[in-house]
């Protein structure tokens, strides 16, 4: 096993980055077929919608419609006899404009919030090569199971570098987060994303997508003023999410929301089936309402038999009403 280290120049220098990113590794965005790599990666097939990123300039930072179907699956390396998942990640410090009137400071992973997406396939070995020049100290907290040491508790201080090393394990849907405290504060200012451990079995082809809760506490008084699936306050109302109709959809659907201790996921005009933390391979039970704890995530599945526009979003109608709203555009097929 790689020992921890702590020499951030020369593991993680700007040179190295871009040598990796120009291999195709999603750091800084994405590119033209990138989605249909991964799909493609994993054997998988779905009908997909290809979205335009309309972004506005205030929006370049984060891209709720980037967020939402990119996935980071590493860059694969075999080490005796085994698969390594080598990702790289920086914490940062940038803006987001969260509406016309606020633009709020962000500490993030990659210059996104949520962070990418990693995904891994259970007994890969996962090697996180972290560089922290965020301006204060950070981590990358995973959940899973891994030795203390790997255990994300212990500050990286600004300019520094950690590798984070552990087997994939178990299979599911989890997170990682920054464990520095105020953790409310880490997490609240976007130092969150989501890590998909697959299955030694394939799930079946789907439309495969992120949705991830966050809240933003703008006034420093321990509560939310503004929240959104995938960052931006109410954007899936303005640019809904395209699916089609009949279309398995696979949600990976995760709650970041601090200060709140739990909130609700409603989908309209449909029911959706269950996969609890993504440690199922069968549905455990079906309904149209889930409650999330901070932190949990499930595996959600669906379809929408009819065409036409459905909203989704908590059923803590406040919550909503203060930027957490979505909406899905089911296209009709004809086939
Ligand atoms: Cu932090």
């Amino acid at each position: 096993m790689a020992s921890p280290k702590s020499e951030p120049s020369e593991l993680l220098s700007r040179r190295k980055l871009l040598q990796v990113g120009a291999g195709g590794l999603a750091i800084a965005g994405s590119v033209a077929g990138w989605q249909w790599l991964q799909a493609r990666q994993f054997g998988q097939s779905a009908r997909i919608p290809m979205m335009g990123r309309k972004e506005s300039k205030a929006e370049e930072s984060t891209s709720p419609m980037q967020v939402l179907r990119e996935f980071d699956y590493g860059t694969v390396k075999q080490e005796n006899g085994r698969t390594i998942r080598e990702f790289r990640i920086i914490a940062g410090t940038s803006p987001l404009r969260l509406n016309s009137a606020t633009s709020y400071i962000t500490w993030n992973y990659n210059g996104r919030v949520p962070g990418p997406t990693l995904r891994a396939k259970a007994g890969d070995r996962v090697r996180v090569l972290f560089l922290n020049k965020g301006g204060h100290a950070h981590t990358m907290h995973f959940h899973g199971i891994h030795p203390d040491t790997m255990d994300g508790v212990r500050p990286v201080s600004n300019g520094k570098a950690f590798i984070y090393e552990f087997d994939a394990e178990p299979y599911g849907v989890h997170l990682y987060h920054c464990h520095i405290s105020p953790v409310t504060r880490h997490i609240g200012k976007g130092l969150y994303g989501m890590f998909i451990i697959d299955p030694p079995e394939e799930r079946p082809p789907a439309d495969e997508m992120v949705l991830v809760m966050g809240g933003y506490d703008l006034n420093d008084d321990r509560r939310n003023e503004l929240y959104a699936f995938n960052a931006l306050p109410n954007y899936y109302m303005r640019t809904p999410i395209q699916i089609y109709q009949r279309q398995q959809v696979r949600l990976y659907l995760l709650n970041m929301i601090e200060f709140d201790p739990a909130v609700t996921f409603h989908i309209h005009a449909n029911f959706f089936q269950v996969y609890p933390t993504g440690r199922t391979l069968t549905p455990a039970y079906e309904t149209d309402v889930i409650t999330m704890g901070t932190a949990e995530r499930h595996i959600l599945e669906f379809a929408y038999p009819h065409s036409g526009k459905y909203m989704f979003h908590p059923h803590q109608d406040a919550i909503a009403e203060a930027g957490c709203m979505g909406m899905f555009d089911v296209l009709p097929i004809t086939s």
